[in-house]
Formats: structure tokens, sequence, C-alpha cells
């Protein structure tokens, strides 16, 4: 892809935990861009190189309470027959954007969404539905029930938004900080989980020595027995 700044991994030195790794997918045109754009600097700019691609760092202000660290993916170059499987395996969280002026767009979230399950071997995955440019009501033809169908489907969240109106704005940051939400919640419960597998695993290691005898603890108990009796 010409004029395509290509996928770096991270670097090694970062922290890559606390990081969410947000991928913003959808057909040419749909608004991609305008929407990564809009989100982290709250500005609308008209008109991007169509296959400009850039990941971008968002880290909230300190002020806030929650600390929250985005890496944004802001794919380009996608045709309906292409699929880059880097795109899901990189992502922790998945934004699937159509314009509701273009039926075929719409049409290729479902494609795209089934890319992502295959390359991911699962079918639960933390994703959002955007149908952009509603200030384009006379030129609709996905209407917003379809868009809210297609999200119940995903199981995910759904939102319709117009990017370039300013007064959408809080929807627009809406969508990134309840990916964020979601991804930190459903890590915690995984982290969680993980901790727990691994202190049980080291309690039944722990039973095992004491049956096998192997345990100091046994030896101590067995030698103060001893000088009881
Ligand atoms: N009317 C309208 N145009 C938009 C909106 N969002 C983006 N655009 C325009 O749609 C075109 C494609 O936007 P872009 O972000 O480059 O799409 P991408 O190829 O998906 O990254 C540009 O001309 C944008 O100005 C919107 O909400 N409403
Ligand atoms: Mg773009």
């Amino acid at each position: 892809m010409n004029g395509t700044r290509h996928l770096r991994p991270p670097q090694v030195s970062e922290n890559k935990d606390n990081v969410c790794r947000i991928v913003v997918l959808g057909s040419p045109g749909v608004g991609k861009t305008a929407l990564t754009v809009r989100f982290l600097t709250k500005r609308f700019i008209g008109e991007y190189c169509p296959t400009l691609e850039s990941v971008y760092r968002y880290i909230s202000d300190k002020s806030d309470d929650e600390d929250v660290r985005l890496d944004i993916l802001d794919t380009a170059g996608q045709v309906s027959t292409s699929w880059n499987e880097g795109y899901a395996l990189w992502g922790d969280c998945f934004v699937l954007v159509y314009s509701i002026t273009e039926y075929s767009s719409f049409e290729e979230v479902h494609r795209l969404r089934r890319l992502l399950e295959s390359s991911r071997r699962s079918s639960s995955m933390c994703c959002v539905v955007v149908g952009n440019k509603n200030d384009l009501v006379y030129e609709r033809q996905v209407t917003m029930a379809q868009g809210e169908q297609l999200a119940h489907e995903v199981g995910c969240r759904f939102y319709e938004v117009s990017v370039c109106d300013w007064l959408q704005l809080p929807q627009i940051c809406d969508i990134f900080n309840d990916l964020h939400a979601i991804w930190k919640r459903t890590k915690t419960l995984k982290d969680g989980r993980q901790r727990k597998s691994s202190s049980s695993a080291k309690f039944k290691q722990a039973i095992q020595k004491v049956i096998s005898g192997k345990s100091p603890t046994t030896k101590k108990l067995s030698s103060s027995n001893s000088g009881v009796t």
C-alpha cells in the first residue's frame, strides 16, 4: 500500500499491559480517520489522505479519575476482498465503522466481523458498531434499526453519529472511553481468574508435598511430636 505507514510492534521496554489497543475498521471513505482525529484532537478536518494508516497513542489527562491509555490504529486502503489478519491479532478492541449513506459499507461491517472472529478464533471480542454521517439524513441508506440489529447480533454497543457535528463530540469520546472500560473490566476478570488458578495450583502442590511427606512443615511437625512422646 503506497503512502501507508505499516504497523510496527510496540517498543520492548513498554508495559503493554496498561495500553488498550483499538483498531478502527471499515470501508474506505466512511470516516475512520475523521472519527479518530476528532476523538484525539477534538477537531474535524475535512480531507485526509485515504491511504494514510497510523497508530496514535492517547493518554488521558492526569486529572481524570481513571488513567486511560490507548493505541489507536486507524486502518486504510482496505478493499472488500482483502483482509490483513495482523489487525485482528494486534488489537484488543475493534471499532467497526460504516456510513449510513452507503449500504455496501454496512455489509462490509458484517464481513469484517466474520473475519475478525475467524482470525481470533473466538466469537467473543470487545467491539462496537458505529454508523457515521448521520448529518446526511436525506442520503440515508441504512436505518438506525438496521444498525441496532447488527450490533445486537454482534453482541456489542451501537452508536450512530456525525463526526463532523461538534455537538456530537461527547458521543464520539464515549465510543473510545466505553471500549476502554469494557476492555479493562474483561482484563481485570481474566487477571483475577489467572491469579486464582495459579494460587490454587500452588495450594494443590503444597498439599501434595504434605501428603508425600516432602513438606518442611510435615518434617517439623513430626520431629516436635516425637519429642513429646
Ligand atoms: N457529511 C459528513 N462527512 C464526513 C463525516 N465524517 C467524515 N466525513 C467525510 O468523509 C470523507 C472520508 O473521511 P475519512 O475520515 O477520510 O474516511 P476513511 O477513509 O474511512 O478514513 C471525508 O471527505 C470526510 O470529510 C460526517 O460525519 N459527515
Ligand atoms: Mg482514513
